[in-house]
């Protein structure tokens, strides 16, 4: 352990690793998310891994691999990974389109710095880990939704040595490559123990490690500084298509009810990211998951001194009570998030997600309006159990009838997006397939990665149902897209150049699709290649992205320069608090076992010194706690 040196890199891969030199057709696959098709945005539990380290004096460093690259087309991923040279690299696979890059970078690192651990973690990595396991280019994977303290465990046994059969949550493998699956028991009923995202964590290590670039969460973010606080890790609800549902994560994180974090440590991290940050906070899963008294709590300790940022909501199920007046009560600027999925109470009910009425829906939305929300975002989905090619499209007339009924509120937001390009390992509908409808096209980790080889979202696709085949999942895709731009062209939210120019993207990248699916249809050979090669186009994607952000109060981004100012005095302060109480202590203790060991081993050699390095002799060294 060296006292400057870094213990810990943690590297975001792109979806593809080279997805730049592919042009691939990825449609409207990451319409929805602020991130592009290189899914770009590492997950927030990066920056608590990372803070819980540094709190326990180590130097860990989070590099986002996928963000420099699809924001300098010269920078090379692999040149910077030869260069760092830390203890070990974790490498985040928690979204299963992450699967090729992934592993590509870890190969990577495996090639620059062969004697170098690698850690996988993460809701995909738990899912697949005895898959992973097995590669050679994977040493570790730590499972679970809470790796925190396990991944402190796993460091402190690869630099000091200890036996990792006593790391909860670890799948590993033995010297002769056998696999070992540790018990999944470190699942905190809480979520105060960490800061989720770790803002600070974040700020202190532009500074710290002397890179902005390297932990901008996705491109765009310093224009646009959404921040996204989670309210609790695991859900209460068991939505059929989604991997976070309360059943997915009993069966991947050993987690049996939601951890939640208290309304007192939320809203003070609220107002410590107002105080550097103007952009919008989004609060992820709904706060009434917890109960009307958690929710009630969190909006009085708000409502006292109400945050300036726009704070984002999400509903899971419709509002009856007076829940969304002490909302509007509580915070001057707010705006909510809908994800209906579809309009159609009969495929919600298969969905499990609003199995409510229309009338309760329309209800709630009324109330929103009437308490004073900024925007009601309305997400509907293309691919869902139950749901035919007329249902998927048929949301638009229902976007035009919620028009037409509050009178072309402009708050009202619509967006639909396809189920893809993956059915979520771990959801009913891909744990029970049959059932809900679905048809599977790929099981391991490894077919899923070769799927995100394709050249077209359309082969990427992992599944069809028993009402749309991939052709109609993606044709209706396509179709109520346009369908939903026209409609906002119509009644103003979009001016006609814009709805133009998204209409004739949409055009070109279905006829792309198509292109590609004639192409491949030629028998395999030199000329099919040819002809895929020669289809390919790599349309731009993001085609309702613009309308996604919320606009910034006095178009600012950031705080006023002195309020920066005293949250960067704050923040040297600690770093320097934690290095001399933290990290001294840690190497000068690392470096008297280092000399001890040195002593012993020259004593037995007859004068010769040599302190074994690497995982294997660490090992059989002490371990600290
Ligand atoms: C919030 C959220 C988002 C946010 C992202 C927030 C963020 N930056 O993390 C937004 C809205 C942007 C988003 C986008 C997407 N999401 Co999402 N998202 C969620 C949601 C609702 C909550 C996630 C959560 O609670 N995380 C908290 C915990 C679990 O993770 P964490 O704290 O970040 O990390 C801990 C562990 O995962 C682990 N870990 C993570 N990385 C690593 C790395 C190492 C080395 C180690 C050791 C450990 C480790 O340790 C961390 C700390 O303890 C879940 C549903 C759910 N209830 O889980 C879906 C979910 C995770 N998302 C999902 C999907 C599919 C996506 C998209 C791909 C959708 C799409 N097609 O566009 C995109 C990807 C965007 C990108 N990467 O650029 C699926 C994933 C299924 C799967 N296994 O692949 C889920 C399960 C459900 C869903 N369909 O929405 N998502
Ligand atoms: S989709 Fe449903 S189950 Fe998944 S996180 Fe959202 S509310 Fe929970």
């Amino acid at each position: 352990m060296r006292l400057f040196g870094t213990d810990l890199v943690l590297l975001h891969p792109p979806s593809v690793y080279d997805f730049r030199r592919r042009r691939t057709e990825y449609g409207p696959i990451s319409d929805v998310v602020f991130a592009s098709p290189a899914y770009e945005m590492y997950p927030v539990g990066l920056t608590s891994i990372a803070s819980h380290l540094e709190n326990h004096g180590h130097n860990a460093r989070i590099v986002n691999v996928a963000h420099r690259m699809v924001s300098d087309p010269g920078y090379d991923a692999e040149a910077a990974i030869a260069a760092l040279s830390p203890a070990m690299f974790g490498i985040d696979l928690h979204w299963l389109p992450h699967a090729h890059g992934a592993l590509e970078l870890a190969r990577i690192a495996k090639r620059h710095h062969p004697k170098t651990p690698i850690v996988l973690g993460g809701l995909s990595a738990s899912y697949f880990h005895d898959e992973l396991i097995r590669s050679p280019l994977v040493d570790f994977v730590v499972r679970g939704d809470s790796t925190e303290g396990p991944v402190l465990e796993l460091l402190r046994a690869v630099l000091f040595g200890g036996p990792l059969e006593a790391i909860p949550n670890l799948t590993w493998k033995r010297q002769d490559g056998s696999p070992v699956v540790n018990p999944l028991t470190c699942v905190p009923r809480r979520l105060d123990a960490e800061s989720v995202p770790d803002i600070f964590y974040v700020v202190r290590s532009v500074f710290k490690y002397a890179s902005l670039e390297d932990v901008v969460p996705f491109t765009g973010w310093l224009d646009y500084p959404i921040t996204a606080l989670l309210t609790s890790r695991g859900c209460s609800m068991e939505c059929a298509v989604c991997g976070g549902a309360r059943s997915s994560y009993r069966a991947i994180c050993n987690r049996a009810e939601p951890a939640f974090r208290s309304p007192a440590a939320l809203a003070r991290e609220i107002r410590r990211i107002g105080r550097f940050g103007r952009g919008p906070i989004f609060l992820i899963h709904d706060l009434r998951q917890a109960g009307s008294e958690y929710a009630r709590e969190l909006l009085d300790l708000l409502g006292r001194r109400p945050p300036k940022n726009e704070i984002l909501l999400e509903l899971f199920s419709p509002v009856e009570d007076d829940y969304l007046d002490r909302v509007g009560a509580a915070l001057p600027r707010f705006s909510l998030q809908i994800t209906l999925e579809s309009h159609l109470e009969r495929v919600r009910r298969l969905n499990h997600r609003f199995e409510c009425a229309p009338e309760a829906i329309e209800r709630t939305l009324a109330k929103a309006l009437a308490a004073g929300a900024g925007r009601v975002d309305l997400f509907f989905m293309v691919g869902l159990p139950g749901q035919s090619y007329a249902d998927a499209v048929g949301c638009v007339d229902y976007c035009r009838s919620l028009l037409e009924r509050f009178r072309g509120d402009r708050r009202l937001a619509f967006f639909v997006a396809p189920l893809g390009p993956f059915l979520d390992p771990g959801s009913a509908a891909y744990e029970e397939a049959e059932r809900y409808g679905y048809r599977r096209r790929f099981r391991t980790l490894e077919e899923h990665r070769q799927a995100l080889l394709a050249p077209s979202w359309k082969d990427m696709l992992s599944y069809e149902t028993a009402w749309m085949s991939r052709d109609e999942i993606v044709s209706a895709s396509y179709e109520s897209l346009r369908r939903l731009t026209r409609l906002k062209a119509e009644w103003g939210y979009l001016d006609d150049a814009a709805a133009g120019r998204a209409l004739a993207r949409l055009d070109e990248s279905e006829a792309a699709v198509a292109a590609i699916g004639r192409a491949e249809a030629i028998p395999d050979g030199p000329e099919r290649e040819e002809a895929v090669e020669l289809a390919r186009h790599g349309v731009a994607p993001g085609f309702q992205r613009g309308e996604l952000v919320w606009p910034l109060r006095k178009g600012r981004g950031f705080a006023p320069v002195s309020s920066l100012a005293w949250v960067a005095l704050g923040l040297a302060a600690r770093e320097l608090r934690l290095f001399a109480t933290r990290r001294l202590p840690l190497y000068l203790g690392a470096a008297g076992q280092a000399r001890a060991k040195a002593g012993a081993a020259a004593a037995r050699r007859g004068g010769r010194l040599g302190v074994a390095g690497g995982l294997g002799a660490g090992r059989a060294g002490h371990r600290e706690n």
